[in-house]
């Protein structure tokens, strides 16, 4: 269904505040491991990819890594005592596997363990409700020394990971996410190579795809075969929301998205994505069965959203536009099989720090989308927010005003959405804190919370004082 049916539900205007979301929604925060924790090297941790990709030179600006990051791993319970002061409901956290099984297989680290576990309780203390995610782009090093996501043997070490945290955390956690955005993972990871491991090999990233993919099947097979509280089970997704060109369109949609529903949700690769990368792959990688223990009911589906793309068929000669908001472009393919057909042309206006364009109505038409093909599938929008070069003043504060249009704009589409039948149960922002955006290591700050990098204070900023009020009332503030 087109959003063209829903013209009045289009364009969260500048004005429209006051709504209120339905009683149980969840507002929340999200984070990730390598992005707050730092002490990488304590407790029995052993290196990730992020890790090494970080400390070897010119992979993250200014030289940054998450040696130290938002010192989260010693400050935690100062962050829980912030959550529950802003009256989040739910906190979207991620496990770093190097601290639970340092070798990558065999044995599990009980520092590790203890850490999340203490953390986990934590929250119920505070009435916060667990939301952890098994993967968020901390690959253990010794697995990516033996082949990384493209073999299968990492996928087996994926169920063994899940299984360690299923006895030992599910009977507390709410709800367990197996994978963050596989498709940063793949591709950005194996193939465009601004990520880690920073590689560039476009068939190893498509073999990248299917064993992501059976590792979250997997890893829902052993959660569910040892947690012993009753959890949600749920997989986050950046899926692209991308416009011009219909072929144009479906390449980006077929390697892209449905790289990753066709399997999880379907059980299918869509016969056009095996065609148009015909010349990367085979797939002969995709084992009888697979896409079976890949297909798995999952109780919410995340859904990261931050902007849009516009992408036309490119004819090979004219000088090529490139503008699909990589982080951070590096040279390398992200899309396998189309990136020497179709070009990506430079959006509109406004723009985040990220370069991103705001484009709230792109949330409506992708979780618009989604409910016409998967109407019986919960959703969650499980990351959304903005980097803006924050000002601070001498006390920390932050008057970040277009982060809270971004955030109100963004939330209003979330709440038409809902009224448009859409079975929408939470939306957690990214982030908590100011944090290592990866790439762009300190320089882009996407917190609700201001971090100080050079001695840790946290100030909450008035975007943070209006998810507050948001969080604690269910309705939109001015
Ligand atoms: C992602 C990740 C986050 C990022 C955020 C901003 O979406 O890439 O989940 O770790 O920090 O998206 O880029």
């Amino acid at each position: 269904m087109s959003i063209d049916a829903f013209p009045e539900v289009r364009s969260a205007g500048p004005r429209d505040s006051g709504l209120r979301f339905p009683a149980g929604f969840t507002f929340g925060s999200a984070t990730a491991s390598y992005q707050v924790e730092g002490a990488t090297g304590e407790d029995g941790r052993a290196p990730s990819i992020w890790d090494t990709f970080s400390h070897a030179s010119g992979n993250v600006c200014n030289g940054d890594t998450g040696n130290l990051a938002c010192d989260h791993y010693h400050r935690w319970e100062q962050d829980l005592d912030l959550m529950a002061d802003l009256g989040l409901g739910a906190y979207r956290f991620s496990i770093a596997w190097p601290r639970i099984i340092p070798t990558g297989r065999g044995a599990v680290n009980r520092a590790g363990i203890d850490f999340y576990s203490r953390l986990v309780d934590g929250l119920l203390e505070r009435g916060i409700r667990p939301v952890a995610t098994l993967y968020h782009w901390d690959l253990p090093q010794v697995l990516e020394d033996a082949g990384g996501w493209p073999v299968r043997e990492t996928a087996d070490a994926f169920a063994e990971y899940a299984a360690v945290l299923g006895t030992a955390l599910g009977d507390r956690v709410h709800t367990w996410t197996t994978l963050n955005e596989p498709w940063c993972t793949a591709y950005l990871g194996y193939s465009q190579g601004g990520h880690a491991p920073g590689r560039r090999e476009p068939a190893a990233a498509l073999a990248a795809v299917h064993h992501l993919n059976l590792a979250h099947g997997r890893a829902l097979e052993a959660l569910r075969a040892t947690s012993t509280g009753s959890p949600q089970y749920s997989v986050t997704l950046n899926l692209h929301v991308a416009r011009g060109d219909a072929e144009a369109v479906r390449r980006i949609e077929a390697v892209g998205n449905r790289a990753f529903t066709g399997p999880m949700l379907e059980g299918v690769y869509d016969d056009d994505l095996i065609a148009d990368t015909a010349s990367v792959t085979d797939w002969s990688f995709v084992q009888d069965g697979d896409l079976a223990r890949i297909r798995q009911p999952i109780d919410v589906l995340g859904v990261n959203y931050y902007s849009t793309n516009t992408v036309r068929m490119w004819d090979g000669t004219s000088s090529r536009q490139s503008h699909d908001g990589h982080k951070p472009a590096a040279g390398g393919s992200a899309w396998p099989g189309s990136d020497d057909v179709v070009e990506f042309v430079e959006q509109a206006g406004p723009r985040t720090a990220m370069g991103w364009n705001i484009d709230p109505d792109g949330l409506l038409d992708l979780l618009l989308s989604l409910r016409e093909r998967y109407p019986a599938q919960p959703l969650m929008i499980t990351e959304n927010g903005a980097a803006f070069d924050d000002v601070a003043g001498a006390d920390g504060s932050v008057h970040d005003r277009a982060r809270i249009e971004y955030l109100r704009r963004h939330l209003t589409v979330a709440h038409r959405a809902i009224e448009h039948g859409v079975d929408l149960r939470g939306y957690f922002v990214w982030s908590l804190l100011d944090n290592f955006e990866w790439g762009y290591g300190y320089t882009k700050r996407f917190g609700i919370v201001r971090v100080d990098f050079d001695d840790q204070r946290r100030t909450v900023k008035d975007s943070g004082h209006w998810f507050r009020e948001l969080a604690t009332t269910g309705v939109i503030p001015r």
